[in-house]
C-alpha cells in the first residue's frame, strides 16, 4: 500500500491553542494547556498514525520576543521544528486581535517555508455566529501564501476531521517514520513532569508559573507495585519558595494531590508522589542550569 508520512509544526502566538489542537489532533492529552500565556516550552511530539497515513505532530511555544534565556531557547525549539517540517499549520486566534509585529514575524515564516501551509482559525465557537470568521477568511485567501484555511474550534473538536484530511492531502507520500503503535517519542518522565508544572500554573497567579520548573528526580516501580515518583518544583528565589509551599505546606499538598490524581489518570497505575521546592536563584537565564533542565 502507498502511504503518506510527514513531519507538521504546529507554530503560533502564545495561547491561540496550539496544545488543545495537538491534543484534539491525537485524542488524547499529551500537551499541557492553560488560559494563561506561554504555557508550552518545548517541542511536543505527537504520531498520528492510521492505516495509509503517519502525521508527527510538533506543538511549539508561542512565538514571542525573548526577553530572557528561557525564551530564547524555547524559540529556538520554533525554528528547529519549522526547519525540519513538510507541513506548518499556523494557529490564530479568532478571539484576539493581537500585536501586529508578531503577526508580521509569524506571516515571514510562513512566506519564507519551502513545504506546504495551512492557517488554522481557531476558537471559531467564541464569535456570534460562524459567519463572523468569513472577513477573516477572506484576507487570509487574499494573501495567497497558504495552501488552505481550516476556521475550527480545538477545544469543541469542531472540523478536526477535516483539518487531518487536508494535512493528509499536503503530506508526501513516505514510509512510516515511527512503529504505527507509538504516540511520542517523550520519555513519560518528561509527560509527569509537565502535569506537574501544569498544576503550578493552574493554582499560581503572576509570576511562578513562569518562574517555575519541574525535575523528575525518582520515577521506579516499587516491590508493592506502586510507583514511586519524586520531584523537585524549582522556583528562582526564596520569597517564591514561600508562595509554593504555602501557609503549614497548604499549596505543595495542594499541588500534590491533584498532580498525583492527573498522574495516575495519565500512567493508568496507581503511584506515590514526593515533591520537594528548591530554590535556583534566576535559573530562567542560566545557561549551564537550563541545559541541566534539558532544555
Ligand atoms: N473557546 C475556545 N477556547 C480555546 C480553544 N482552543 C483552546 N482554547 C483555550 O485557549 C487557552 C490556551 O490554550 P492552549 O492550548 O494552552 O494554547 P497554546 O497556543 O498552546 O498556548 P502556549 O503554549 O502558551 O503558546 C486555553 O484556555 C484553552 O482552553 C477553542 O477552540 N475555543
Ligand atoms: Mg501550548
Amino acid at each position: 500500500m502507498q502511504t503518506r508520512a510527514g513531519f507538521v509544526s504546529i507554530i503560533g502566538k502564545p495561547n491561540t491553542g496550539k496544545s488543545t489542537l495537538l491534543n484534539a489532533l491525537l485524542g488524547t492529552k499529551l500537551s499541557i494547556t492553560n488560559p494563561k500565556p506561554q504555557t508550552t516550552r518545548r517541542k511536543i511530539l505527537g504520531i498520528l498514525t492510521e492505516d495509509d497515513c503517519q502525521i508527527v505532530f510538533a506543538d511549539t511555544p508561542g512565538l514571542l520576543k525573548p526577553r530572557y534565556m528561557m525564551q530564547e531557547f524555547m524559540m529556538d525549539y520554533v525554528a528547529e521544528s519549522v526547519a525540519e517540517s513538510d507541513v506548518l499549520v499556523l494557529v490564530s486566534d479568532l478571539e484576539k486581535q493581537e500585536p501586529e509585529e508578531i503577526d508580521e514575524k509569524l506571516l515571514e515564516i510562513v512566506k519564507n517555508f519551502k513545504g506546504q501551509t495551512i492557517l488554522v482559525l481557531n476558537k471559531i465557537d467564541s464569535l456570534s455566529t460562524k459567519k463572523a470568521a468569513l472577513p477573516m477568511i477572506a484576507k487570509y485567501h487574499k494573501m495567497g501564501i497558504f495552501n488552505e484555511i481550516v476556521p475550527m474550534s480545538a477545544l469543541y473538536k469542531d472540523n478536526i476531521k477535516k483539518l487531518i484530511q487536508v494535512i493528509k492531502e499536503l503530506l508526501p507520500e513516505s514510509p512510516f517514520y515511527f512503529d504505527s503503535d507509538l504516540l511520542s517519542t517523550l520519555p513519560e518522565r518528561f509527560f509527569v513532569s509537565e502535569l506537574i508544572r501544569e498544576n503550578v500554573f493552574n493554582i499560581f497567579a503572576d509570576e511562578i508559573p513562569y518562574s517555575t520548573e519541574v525535575q523528575i528526580n525518582e520515577f521506579k516501580e516499587r516491590e508493592s507495585g506502586k510507583w514511586y515518583i519524586s520531584a523537585d518544583i524549582v522556583v528562582e528565589r526564596e520569597s517564591q519558595k514561600k508562595i509554593v509551599v504555602g501557609t503549614d505546606g497548604n499549596k505543595i499538598k495542594q499541588i500534590g494531590e491533584t498532580s498525583r490524581r492527573m498522574i495516575e489518570d495519565h500512567l493508568r497505575t496507581n503511584i506515590y508522589l514526593e515533591l520537594f521546592v528548591k530554590v535556583r536563584q534566576n535559573w530562567r537565564n542560566d545557561k549551564s542550569k537550563l541545559k541541566n533542565f534539558g532544555y
